[in-house]
Protein backbone atom coordinates (compact mmCIF):
# COMPACT_ATOMS: atom_id res chain seq x y z
CA UNK A 1 0.00 0.00 0.00
CA UNK A 2 1.42 3.39 -0.99
CA UNK A 3 1.74 6.02 1.72
CA UNK A 4 1.18 9.72 1.09
CA UNK A 5 1.86 12.64 3.41
CA UNK A 6 -0.10 15.85 2.79
CA UNK A 7 0.79 19.18 4.36
CA UNK A 8 -2.21 21.54 4.32
CA UNK A 9 -4.65 18.61 4.53
CA UNK A 10 -7.23 20.77 6.30
CA UNK A 11 -7.38 23.19 3.34
CA UNK A 12 -9.49 23.06 0.19
CA UNK A 13 -7.03 21.07 -1.93
CA UNK A 14 -5.87 18.90 0.97
CA UNK A 15 -9.42 17.65 1.52
CA UNK A 16 -10.04 16.80 -2.16
CA UNK A 17 -6.60 15.21 -2.54
CA UNK A 18 -7.04 13.07 0.58
CA UNK A 19 -10.36 11.80 -0.81
CA UNK A 20 -8.75 11.02 -4.15
CA UNK A 21 -5.78 9.16 -2.66
CA UNK A 22 -7.98 7.14 -0.29
CA UNK A 23 -10.11 6.13 -3.27
CA UNK A 24 -6.93 4.92 -4.97
CA UNK A 25 -6.04 2.71 -1.99
CA UNK A 26 -3.35 4.90 -0.38
CA UNK A 27 -2.67 5.21 3.32
CA UNK A 28 -3.03 8.96 3.81
CA UNK A 29 -1.20 10.96 6.49
CA UNK A 30 -1.88 14.63 6.97
CA UNK A 31 -0.26 17.43 8.94
CA UNK A 32 -2.71 19.63 10.83
CA UNK A 33 -1.87 22.71 12.87
CA UNK A 34 -2.80 22.99 16.48
CA UNK A 35 -5.44 25.68 16.72
CA UNK A 36 -7.63 26.90 19.57
CA UNK A 37 -10.69 25.80 17.58
CA UNK A 38 -11.15 22.67 15.52
CA UNK A 39 -9.84 23.25 12.00
CA UNK A 40 -10.53 19.84 10.46
CA UNK A 41 -14.06 20.48 9.21
CA UNK A 42 -13.14 19.75 5.58
CA UNK A 43 -11.75 16.28 6.39
CA UNK A 44 -13.92 15.22 9.34
CA UNK A 45 -15.90 12.88 7.06
CA UNK A 46 -12.63 10.97 6.40
CA UNK A 47 -11.76 10.59 10.09
CA UNK A 48 -11.41 7.03 11.37
CA UNK A 49 -11.37 6.04 15.02
CA UNK A 50 -7.69 5.28 15.73
CA UNK A 51 -8.79 2.28 17.82
CA UNK A 52 -10.24 0.55 14.78
CA UNK A 53 -8.16 -1.76 12.59
CA UNK A 54 -6.82 -1.00 9.09
CA UNK A 55 -6.73 2.75 9.57
CA UNK A 56 -5.82 4.46 6.29
CA UNK A 57 -6.29 8.10 7.35
CA UNK A 58 -4.06 9.61 10.04
CA UNK A 59 -3.48 13.18 11.17
CA UNK A 60 -0.29 14.45 12.84
CA UNK A 61 0.17 17.77 14.61
CA UNK A 62 2.77 19.90 12.87
CA UNK A 63 3.76 23.17 11.28
CA UNK A 64 5.80 24.13 8.24
CA UNK A 65 7.83 26.51 10.38
CA UNK A 66 9.14 23.63 12.54
CA UNK A 67 11.92 21.58 10.89
CA UNK A 68 12.29 19.08 13.71
CA UNK A 69 8.60 18.31 13.72
CA UNK A 70 8.55 17.85 9.91
CA UNK A 71 11.63 15.64 9.99
CA UNK A 72 10.16 13.45 12.73
CA UNK A 73 6.85 13.01 10.92
CA UNK A 74 8.56 12.16 7.62
CA UNK A 75 10.84 9.69 9.41
CA UNK A 76 7.86 8.06 11.13
CA UNK A 77 5.65 7.86 8.02
CA UNK A 78 8.34 7.03 5.42
CA UNK A 79 6.03 8.35 2.68
CA UNK A 80 6.21 7.32 -0.97
CA UNK A 81 4.76 10.71 -1.90
CA UNK A 82 4.66 14.09 -0.17
CA UNK A 83 2.23 16.76 -1.32
CA UNK A 84 3.34 20.12 0.09
CA UNK A 85 0.06 22.05 0.03
CA UNK A 86 0.44 23.85 3.36
CA UNK A 87 0.79 27.62 3.04
CA UNK A 88 -0.39 31.02 4.14
CA UNK A 89 -2.30 31.13 0.88
CA UNK A 90 -4.05 34.52 0.92
CA UNK A 91 -2.35 37.06 -1.37
CA UNK A 92 -3.82 40.18 0.30
CA UNK A 93 -3.02 38.91 3.81
CA UNK A 94 0.59 38.28 2.74
CA UNK A 95 1.09 42.05 2.51
CA UNK A 96 0.20 42.20 6.20
CA UNK A 97 2.27 39.15 7.28
CA UNK A 98 5.20 39.15 4.82
CA UNK A 99 7.81 37.59 7.12
CA UNK A 100 5.55 34.79 8.29
CA UNK A 101 4.50 34.12 4.69
CA UNK A 102 8.15 33.91 3.61
CA UNK A 103 8.91 31.53 6.44
CA UNK A 104 6.02 29.13 5.81
CA UNK A 105 5.56 29.31 2.03
CA UNK A 106 9.24 29.73 1.10
CA UNK A 107 11.38 28.15 3.80
CA UNK A 108 8.67 25.60 4.62
CA UNK A 109 9.29 24.06 1.19
CA UNK A 110 13.02 23.90 1.90
CA UNK A 111 12.34 22.18 5.23
CA UNK A 112 10.41 19.39 3.52
CA UNK A 113 13.04 18.87 0.80
CA UNK A 114 15.93 18.97 3.26
CA UNK A 115 14.21 16.53 5.65
CA UNK A 116 13.75 14.03 2.82
CA UNK A 117 17.41 14.46 1.84
CA UNK A 118 18.80 14.17 5.38
CA UNK A 119 16.68 11.10 6.10
CA UNK A 120 18.14 9.38 3.04
CA UNK A 121 14.73 9.12 1.37
CA UNK A 122 15.65 10.80 -1.93
CA UNK A 123 15.25 7.55 -3.88
CA UNK A 124 11.95 6.62 -2.24
CA UNK A 125 9.95 9.80 -1.66
CA UNK A 126 8.45 11.84 -4.50
CA UNK A 127 7.54 15.44 -3.76
CA UNK A 128 4.81 17.68 -5.15
CA UNK A 129 5.24 21.42 -4.54
CA UNK A 130 2.13 23.64 -4.72
CA UNK A 131 3.42 26.38 -7.00
CA UNK A 132 1.12 29.02 -8.38
CA UNK A 133 0.18 31.28 -11.26
CA UNK A 134 0.93 34.17 -8.85
CA UNK A 135 4.57 33.58 -9.89
CA UNK A 136 3.79 35.28 -13.22
CA UNK A 137 2.51 38.43 -11.52
CA UNK A 138 3.06 41.41 -13.80
CA UNK A 139 1.71 40.45 -17.19
CA UNK A 140 4.48 39.87 -19.70
CA UNK A 141 3.01 37.24 -21.98
CA UNK A 142 -0.34 35.47 -22.31
CA UNK A 143 -1.35 32.73 -22.20
CA UNK A 144 1.20 31.82 -19.52
CA UNK A 145 3.19 28.60 -20.01
CA UNK A 146 5.99 26.77 -18.16
CA UNK A 147 8.42 29.05 -20.04
CA UNK A 148 6.84 32.42 -19.25
CA UNK A 149 9.17 34.57 -17.08
CA UNK A 150 8.17 35.10 -13.46
CA UNK A 151 7.55 38.55 -11.90
CA UNK A 152 5.67 38.03 -8.62
CA UNK A 153 3.66 40.94 -7.22
CA UNK A 154 3.12 40.08 -3.54
CA UNK A 155 5.03 38.69 -0.56
CA UNK A 156 3.04 35.50 -1.19
CA UNK A 157 4.19 35.34 -4.82
CA UNK A 158 7.80 36.04 -3.86
CA UNK A 159 7.76 33.35 -1.14
CA UNK A 160 6.31 30.87 -3.62
CA UNK A 161 9.05 31.84 -6.09
CA UNK A 162 11.60 30.62 -3.55
CA UNK A 163 9.55 27.43 -3.11
CA UNK A 164 9.51 26.91 -6.86
CA UNK A 165 13.26 27.35 -7.38
CA UNK A 166 14.37 25.40 -4.30
CA UNK A 167 12.28 22.50 -5.62
CA UNK A 168 13.99 22.72 -9.01
CA UNK A 169 17.38 23.04 -7.30
CA UNK A 170 16.92 19.94 -5.11
CA UNK A 171 15.75 17.99 -8.14
CA UNK A 172 18.88 18.93 -10.06
CA UNK A 173 21.39 18.87 -7.19
CA UNK A 174 20.28 15.65 -5.48
CA UNK A 175 18.42 13.88 -8.24
CA UNK A 176 15.20 14.04 -6.28
CA UNK A 177 11.79 13.31 -7.76
CA UNK A 178 10.34 16.77 -7.09
CA UNK A 179 7.71 18.51 -9.23
CA UNK A 180 6.18 21.97 -9.32
CA UNK A 181 2.51 22.19 -10.23
CA UNK A 182 1.99 25.77 -11.42
CA UNK A 183 -1.69 25.82 -10.66
CA UNK A 184 -3.98 28.62 -11.71
CA UNK A 185 -6.88 29.61 -9.42
CA UNK A 186 -9.12 26.71 -8.52
CA UNK A 187 -12.27 26.90 -6.49
CA UNK A 188 -15.10 24.75 -5.09
CA UNK A 189 -17.74 24.77 -2.37
CA UNK A 190 -14.81 24.06 0.01
CA UNK A 191 -12.98 27.24 -1.00
CA UNK A 192 -11.93 29.52 1.88
CA UNK A 193 -14.55 32.18 2.55
CA UNK A 194 -12.32 35.21 1.91
CA UNK A 195 -11.16 34.25 -1.58
CA UNK A 196 -13.13 36.24 -4.11
CA UNK A 197 -15.21 33.45 -5.72
CA UNK A 198 -16.49 32.05 -2.45
CA UNK A 199 -16.99 35.52 -1.02
CA UNK A 200 -19.18 36.24 -4.06
CA UNK A 201 -21.20 32.99 -3.98
CA UNK A 202 -21.80 33.29 -0.24
CA UNK A 203 -22.92 36.90 -0.53
CA UNK A 204 -25.07 36.28 -3.64
CA UNK A 205 -26.84 33.44 -1.79
CA UNK A 206 -27.41 35.59 1.31
CA UNK A 207 -28.61 38.60 -0.70
CA UNK A 208 -31.02 36.40 -2.70
CA UNK A 209 -32.39 35.01 0.58
CA UNK A 210 -32.83 38.50 2.05
CA UNK A 211 -30.13 37.97 4.69
CA UNK A 212 -27.68 40.63 3.47
CA UNK A 213 -27.98 43.81 1.40
CA UNK A 214 -24.55 44.50 -0.10
CA UNK A 215 -21.44 42.73 -1.29
CA UNK A 216 -18.29 44.86 -0.97
CA UNK A 217 -15.46 44.05 -3.37
CA UNK A 218 -12.12 45.50 -4.51
CA UNK A 219 -10.78 45.29 -8.06
CA UNK A 220 -13.56 44.09 -10.41
CA UNK A 221 -11.30 44.27 -13.49
CA UNK A 222 -8.87 41.54 -12.40
CA UNK A 223 -9.12 38.50 -14.66
CA UNK A 224 -8.51 34.96 -13.48
CA UNK A 225 -8.40 31.51 -15.05
CA UNK A 226 -10.75 29.68 -12.66
CA UNK A 227 -10.98 25.87 -12.55
CA UNK A 228 -12.45 23.31 -10.13
CA UNK A 229 -10.22 22.04 -7.28
CA UNK A 230 -11.43 18.47 -7.84
CA UNK A 231 -9.94 18.46 -11.34
CA UNK A 232 -6.70 20.04 -10.16
CA UNK A 233 -5.85 17.55 -7.39
CA UNK A 234 -6.04 14.81 -10.01
CA UNK A 235 -3.29 16.60 -11.95
CA UNK A 236 -1.13 16.77 -8.79
CA UNK A 237 -1.34 13.01 -8.41
CA UNK A 238 -0.65 12.40 -12.11
CA UNK A 239 2.59 14.44 -11.90
CA UNK A 240 4.00 12.03 -9.32
CA UNK A 241 3.06 8.94 -11.38
CA UNK A 242 5.34 9.87 -14.31
CA UNK A 243 8.72 8.34 -15.01
CA UNK A 244 10.55 11.65 -14.68
CA UNK A 245 9.91 14.67 -12.47
CA UNK A 246 8.93 17.89 -14.23
CA UNK A 247 7.01 21.15 -13.80
CA UNK A 248 3.54 21.66 -15.25
CA UNK A 249 1.00 24.45 -15.73
CA UNK A 250 -2.53 23.44 -14.73
CA UNK A 251 -5.25 25.75 -16.05
CA UNK A 252 -8.47 25.82 -18.08
CA UNK A 253 -7.33 28.35 -20.71
CA UNK A 254 -10.40 30.55 -20.09
CA UNK A 255 -10.13 33.88 -18.31
CA UNK A 256 -12.98 35.81 -16.67
CA UNK A 257 -13.16 39.12 -14.82
CA UNK A 258 -14.28 39.37 -11.21
CA UNK A 259 -17.20 41.50 -12.46
CA UNK A 260 -18.38 38.73 -14.81
CA UNK A 261 -18.00 36.12 -12.05
CA UNK A 262 -20.37 38.24 -9.92
CA UNK A 263 -22.92 38.33 -12.77
CA UNK A 264 -22.68 34.55 -13.25
CA UNK A 265 -23.23 33.90 -9.54
CA UNK A 266 -26.33 36.12 -9.30
CA UNK A 267 -27.65 34.66 -12.56
CA UNK A 268 -27.75 31.24 -10.86
CA UNK A 269 -30.57 32.54 -8.65
CA UNK A 270 -32.28 34.29 -11.56
CA UNK A 271 -31.01 37.77 -10.69
CA UNK A 272 -29.65 39.90 -13.55
CA UNK A 273 -27.15 42.62 -12.69
CA UNK A 274 -25.70 45.54 -14.54
CA UNK A 275 -22.66 47.56 -13.47
CA UNK A 276 -22.69 51.36 -13.61
CA UNK A 277 -20.21 54.07 -12.67
CA UNK A 278 -16.45 54.02 -12.52
CA UNK A 279 -13.66 53.38 -10.02
CA UNK A 280 -14.74 53.39 -6.39
CA UNK A 281 -18.17 54.71 -7.46
CA UNK A 282 -18.98 51.62 -9.53
CA UNK A 283 -22.08 49.73 -8.35
CA UNK A 284 -23.82 46.49 -9.34
CA UNK A 285 -27.57 47.05 -9.76
CA UNK A 286 -30.45 44.55 -10.02
CA UNK A 287 -32.19 44.80 -13.42
CA UNK A 288 -34.48 41.75 -13.32
CA UNK A 289 -35.39 38.69 -11.20
CA UNK A 290 -36.77 35.65 -12.99
CA UNK A 291 -37.02 33.16 -10.10
CA UNK A 292 -40.15 33.64 -7.93
CA UNK A 293 -38.18 32.33 -4.91
CA UNK A 294 -35.55 35.07 -5.12
CA UNK A 295 -37.12 38.48 -5.71
CA UNK A 296 -35.25 41.75 -5.16
CA UNK A 297 -36.43 45.27 -6.05
CA UNK A 298 -35.28 46.49 -9.46
CA UNK A 299 -32.52 49.10 -9.06
CA UNK A 300 -31.28 47.69 -5.72
CA UNK A 301 -27.52 48.26 -5.39
CA UNK A 302 -26.13 44.89 -4.35
CA UNK A 303 -22.43 45.37 -5.19
CA UNK A 304 -20.28 48.28 -4.03
CA UNK A 305 -16.54 48.96 -4.08
CA UNK A 306 -14.50 49.07 -0.88
CA UNK A 307 -10.96 50.34 -1.66
CA UNK A 308 -9.68 48.43 1.40
CA UNK A 309 -9.88 45.28 -0.70
CA UNK A 310 -7.48 46.70 -3.30
CA UNK A 311 -3.92 45.33 -3.16
CA UNK A 312 -0.76 47.48 -3.14
CA UNK A 313 0.33 45.65 -6.29
CA UNK A 314 -2.12 43.58 -8.32
CA UNK A 315 -1.96 40.71 -10.80
CA UNK A 316 -4.21 41.90 -13.63
CA UNK A 317 -4.54 39.00 -16.02
CA UNK A 318 -4.03 35.26 -15.69
CA UNK A 319 -4.77 32.77 -18.43
CA UNK A 320 -2.90 29.50 -18.52
CA UNK A 321 -1.82 27.26 -21.37
CA UNK A 322 -1.91 23.68 -20.06
CA UNK A 323 -0.84 22.04 -23.35
CA UNK A 324 2.13 20.26 -21.74
CA UNK A 325 -0.09 18.76 -19.07
CA UNK A 326 -2.68 17.69 -21.64
CA UNK A 327 -0.04 15.99 -23.78
CA UNK A 328 2.18 14.42 -21.11
CA UNK A 329 -0.32 13.67 -18.34
CA UNK A 330 -3.40 13.22 -20.52
CA UNK A 331 -5.20 15.63 -18.19
CA UNK A 332 -8.16 17.80 -19.11
CA UNK A 333 -10.54 19.53 -16.72
CA UNK A 334 -14.02 17.99 -16.42
CA UNK A 335 -15.70 21.13 -15.07
CA UNK A 336 -16.27 24.40 -16.94
CA UNK A 337 -16.80 27.77 -15.23
CA UNK A 338 -20.62 27.65 -15.40
CA UNK A 339 -20.68 24.22 -13.74
CA UNK A 340 -18.25 25.43 -11.07
CA UNK A 341 -20.36 28.52 -10.29
CA UNK A 342 -23.54 26.40 -10.20
CA UNK A 343 -22.04 23.92 -7.74
CA UNK A 344 -20.77 26.72 -5.48
CA UNK A 345 -24.07 28.63 -5.59
CA UNK A 346 -26.16 25.48 -4.92
CA UNK A 347 -24.00 24.68 -1.90
CA UNK A 348 -24.17 28.22 -0.50
CA UNK A 349 -27.91 28.54 -1.07
CA UNK A 350 -28.40 25.29 0.88
CA UNK A 351 -26.03 26.47 3.62
CA UNK A 352 -27.81 29.78 4.17
CA UNK A 353 -31.31 28.34 3.77
CA UNK A 354 -30.45 26.20 6.80
CA UNK A 355 -29.09 29.19 8.69
CA UNK A 356 -32.16 31.27 7.83
CA UNK A 357 -34.43 28.50 9.03
CA UNK A 358 -32.61 28.41 12.37
CA UNK A 359 -32.55 32.18 12.66
CA UNK A 360 -36.26 32.52 11.81
CA UNK A 361 -36.91 29.91 14.50
CA UNK A 362 -35.16 32.13 17.06
CA UNK A 363 -31.97 30.06 17.29
CA UNK A 364 -28.43 31.47 17.45
CA UNK A 365 -26.38 31.16 14.26
CA UNK A 366 -22.73 31.70 13.38
CA UNK A 367 -21.37 35.20 12.86
CA UNK A 368 -20.96 36.21 9.23
CA UNK A 369 -17.72 37.89 8.19
CA UNK A 370 -16.95 39.42 4.81
P1 LIG B 1 -6.03 26.75 1.81
O1 LIG B 1 -5.77 28.11 2.30
O2 LIG B 1 -7.44 26.26 1.69
O3 LIG B 1 -5.26 25.70 2.73
C1 LIG B 1 -3.97 25.96 3.22
C2 LIG B 1 -3.56 24.84 4.14
O4 LIG B 1 -2.25 25.13 4.66
C3 LIG B 1 -4.48 24.66 5.36
O5 LIG B 1 -4.57 23.30 5.66
C4 LIG B 1 -3.71 25.40 6.45
O6 LIG B 1 -4.02 24.96 7.75
C5 LIG B 1 -2.29 25.00 6.07
N1 LIG B 1 -1.28 25.86 6.69
C6 LIG B 1 -1.26 27.20 6.78
N2 LIG B 1 -0.17 27.61 7.45
C7 LIG B 1 0.50 26.50 7.80
C8 LIG B 1 1.68 26.27 8.54
N3 LIG B 1 2.39 27.27 9.08
N4 LIG B 1 2.10 24.99 8.72
C9 LIG B 1 1.37 23.96 8.21
N5 LIG B 1 0.24 24.12 7.51
C10 LIG B 1 -0.20 25.38 7.31
O7 LIG B 1 -5.27 26.62 0.40
P2 LIG B 1 -5.67 25.75 -0.90
O8 LIG B 1 -6.09 24.41 -0.49
O9 LIG B 1 -6.53 26.57 -1.77
O10 LIG B 1 -4.25 25.68 -1.63
C11 LIG B 1 -3.32 24.61 -1.38
C12 LIG B 1 -1.94 25.05 -1.79
O11 LIG B 1 -1.92 25.37 -3.17
C13 LIG B 1 -1.41 26.29 -1.08
O12 LIG B 1 -0.01 26.12 -0.92
C14 LIG B 1 -1.67 27.42 -2.05
O13 LIG B 1 -0.77 28.48 -1.84
C15 LIG B 1 -1.46 26.71 -3.36
N6 LIG B 1 -2.21 27.20 -4.50
C16 LIG B 1 -3.58 27.33 -4.42
C17 LIG B 1 -4.29 27.71 -5.54
C18 LIG B 1 -5.77 27.88 -5.49
O14 LIG B 1 -6.32 28.52 -6.40
N7 LIG B 1 -6.47 27.30 -4.52
C19 LIG B 1 -3.63 27.97 -6.84
C20 LIG B 1 -2.19 27.75 -6.79
C21 LIG B 1 -1.53 27.38 -5.68
P3 LIG B 1 -5.28 25.57 8.57
O15 LIG B 1 -6.49 24.85 8.08
O16 LIG B 1 -4.93 25.26 9.98
O17 LIG B 1 -5.31 27.03 8.28
P1 LIG C 1 -5.80 35.26 -5.78
O1 LIG C 1 -7.28 34.96 -5.28
O2 LIG C 1 -5.26 36.51 -5.18
O3 LIG C 1 -5.82 35.18 -7.27
O4 LIG C 1 -4.99 34.04 -5.14
P2 LIG C 1 -8.42 35.87 -4.66
O5 LIG C 1 -9.67 35.11 -4.85
O6 LIG C 1 -8.07 36.34 -3.30
O7 LIG C 1 -8.41 37.17 -5.62
C1 LIG C 1 -8.68 37.07 -7.01
C2 LIG C 1 -8.83 38.47 -7.60
O8 LIG C 1 -10.02 39.06 -7.10
C3 LIG C 1 -9.75 40.42 -6.75
N1 LIG C 1 -10.71 40.87 -5.74
C4 LIG C 1 -10.84 40.38 -4.49
N2 LIG C 1 -10.20 39.37 -3.86
C5 LIG C 1 -10.58 39.07 -2.59
N3 LIG C 1 -9.99 38.05 -1.96
N4 LIG C 1 -11.56 39.78 -1.94
C6 LIG C 1 -12.23 40.82 -2.55
O9 LIG C 1 -13.10 41.44 -1.95
C7 LIG C 1 -11.86 41.13 -3.88
N5 LIG C 1 -12.30 42.04 -4.78
C8 LIG C 1 -11.61 41.87 -5.90
C9 LIG C 1 -8.32 40.37 -6.22
O10 LIG C 1 -7.75 41.67 -6.19
C10 LIG C 1 -7.69 39.42 -7.23
O11 LIG C 1 -7.28 40.12 -8.36
C11 LIG C 1 -5.52 32.72 -5.16
C12 LIG C 1 -5.00 32.00 -3.91
O12 LIG C 1 -5.64 30.75 -3.82
C13 LIG C 1 -3.50 31.78 -4.00
O13 LIG C 1 -3.08 30.94 -2.91
C14 LIG C 1 -3.17 31.08 -5.32
O14 LIG C 1 -1.79 30.89 -5.44
C15 LIG C 1 -3.72 31.90 -6.49
O15 LIG C 1 -5.12 32.04 -6.33
C16 LIG C 1 -3.46 31.21 -7.83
Amino acid sequence: MKKALITGITGQDGAYLAELLLSKGYEVHGIKRRSSMFNTERVDHLYQDPHEEDIRFKLHFGDLSDSMNLTRIIQEVQPDEIYNLGAMSHVKVSFETPEYTGNVDGLGTLRILEAVRLLGLTHKTKIYQASTSELYGLVQQVPQTENTPFYPRSPYGVAKLYGYWITVNYREAYNMFACNGILFNHESPLRGETFVTRKITRAAARIALGMQETLHLGNLDARRDWGHAKDYVEAMWLMLQQEKPDDYVIATGVTTSVRDFVKLAFAEVGISLEFKGEGVKEVGIVTACSDPEFQLPEGMQVVRIDPDYHRPTEVDLLIGDASKCREKLDWTPKYNLEELVREMMDADIRLFQKEKYLRDGGHDTLNYHE
